[in-house]
């Protein structure tokens, strides 16, 4: 069938909306109608070359919502009719991985996931005959996509798509580093660096765990009042600290008969590797934990002295904030419905597949928290 896409034809270059043709489902896999999907900075960071594992021409986006519109051989999870999201992070719960309920990190399809293939090793993508490849699994950058059955979770069809788009990944990272990997608890103190679409989630997990203190970095000071309206209690713009950073949030931090400083957990948002090793300096002496959650370049590598994990600090990362996806999106829906957690206000862009690179540039303005592509 032919569909709409806006196709990454290679690094560097604004994405070419065009029609593509793609096949239909074979054995476990789900065609889906994609209704709408958000950009996140992964997308971009993949466009822009840097990813080792980027392949062009290919269709990107990793943040969407849609409907099941026909389901291969073998399938039994799903059906026409059911509202989906799909998932970077799919949940088969047969692999070594998903038995050993330590990580959310299934292996079943990571390889040919990462080969921008189906795991029989083809894609369902083409023009005119030209091979173009999925991305994460996903492909949200279309109308309509095939996924594994195993990279969709079915949820409550009361949720609006333009809004839980965003839990297929930025608020689901955001909120699941909090609970899931970082497991902060009630009074703790904390420091998130990058207040985008994933840092805000963060600070919006924080006050859910009953954090005391939410200190906010960024460079941009328009995301002081995003990060209040989710929480935040500190803001700082490493900019205008006039001192070295780390022994600013240090001394920020001291508490009461406590005068070592630190925070209980910092969260690396931003993806520079200089900021991730802030966030670990940053952390409390004997206990702090620190999540990395930023995805850096080819080539790039994090570090510090020994001596800050000599003396108790955990350096530790996250991807899709270790959430399950098959078990934990549908609950992440409810309380997106239960009004437990926000979402619509950090929607701040709608767009047109056709205007989907004005999204990339609001994104590199700072203009934007999500931006979304409605079909
Ligand atoms: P974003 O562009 O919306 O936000 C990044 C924020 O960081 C911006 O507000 C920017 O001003 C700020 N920033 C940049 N440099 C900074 C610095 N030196 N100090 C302080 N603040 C700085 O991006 P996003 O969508 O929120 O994504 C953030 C990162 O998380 C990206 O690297 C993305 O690829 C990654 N990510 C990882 C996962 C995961 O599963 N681990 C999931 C989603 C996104
Ligand atoms: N291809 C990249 C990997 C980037 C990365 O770490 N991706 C995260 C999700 S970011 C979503 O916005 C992730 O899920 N990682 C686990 C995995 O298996 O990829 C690179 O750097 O090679
Ligand atoms: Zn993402």
């Amino acid at each position: 069938m032919d569909v709409r896409a806006a196709v990454a034809v290679a690094a560097g270059k604004p994405l070419e909306v065009t029609t593509v043709q793609l096949e239909g489902p074979r054995a476990f896999e789900v065609l889906v109608e994609i209704k709408a999907t958000g950009i996140c900075h992964t997308d971009d960071f993949t466009l822009s070359g840097a990813d080792p594992e980027g392949i062009f021409p290919a269709i990107l986006g990793h943040e969407g919502a849609g409907v099941v519109v026909e389901v291969g051989k073998g399938v039994t999870s799903l059906k026409p009719g059911d509202h989906v999201i799909p998932l970077y992070t799919p949940e088969c719960r047969e692999c070594p991985s998903c038995l050993s309920r330590k990580t959310n990190l299934c292996t079943a399809i990571r390889s040919t996931q990462g080969q921008g293939v189906m795991p029989d090793g083809t894609s369902r993508f083409s023009i005119n005959g030209e091979k173009v490849h999925h991305y994460m699994g996903c492909s949200t950058f279309a109308n309509y996509t095939v996924l594994p059955e195993i990279a969709l979770a079915k949820v409550n069809p009361a949720a609006a798509f333009d809004k839980i788009c965003y839990i297929g990944c930025g608020v689901t990272t955001g909120i699941g580093a909090v609970i899931n990997t970082a497991k902060v608890e009630m009074g703790a103190t904390a420091i998130v660096f990058g207040l985008g679409g994933i840092g805000l989630n963060v600070i919006q997990g924080l006050r859910l765990a009953g954090a005391d203190m939410i200190i906010g970095v960024d460079l941009n000071n328009d995301k002081k009042a995003w990060g209040e309206r989710f929480g935040m209690t500190h803001f700082v713009n490493p900019l205008e600290v006039g001192e070295d950073l780390v022994p600013y949030l240090v001394n920020l931090t001291k508490r009461g008969a406590d005068q070592i400083g630190g925070a209980d957990y910092t969260f690396d948002c931003t993806g520079n590797t200089k900021v991730m090793r802030q966030a670990l300096e940053a952390s409390h002496r004997g206990w702090g934990k620190s999540v990395v959650i930023g995805v850096a370049g080819a080539g790039q590598e994090i570090s510090t002295r020994p001596f800050q994990l000599v003396t108790g600090r955990t350096w530790m990362g996250t991807a899709f904030g270790g959430a399950r996806g098959r078990t934990d999106v549908p609950k992440i829906v409810d309380w997106y419905l239960d009004g437990k957690i926000e979402i619509d206000p950090m929607i701040t862009h709608v767009m047109p597949l056709e205007d989907i690179n004005k999204g990339f540039e609001l994104m590199h303005s700072g203009k934007s928290i999500r931006s979304v592509v409605v079909y």
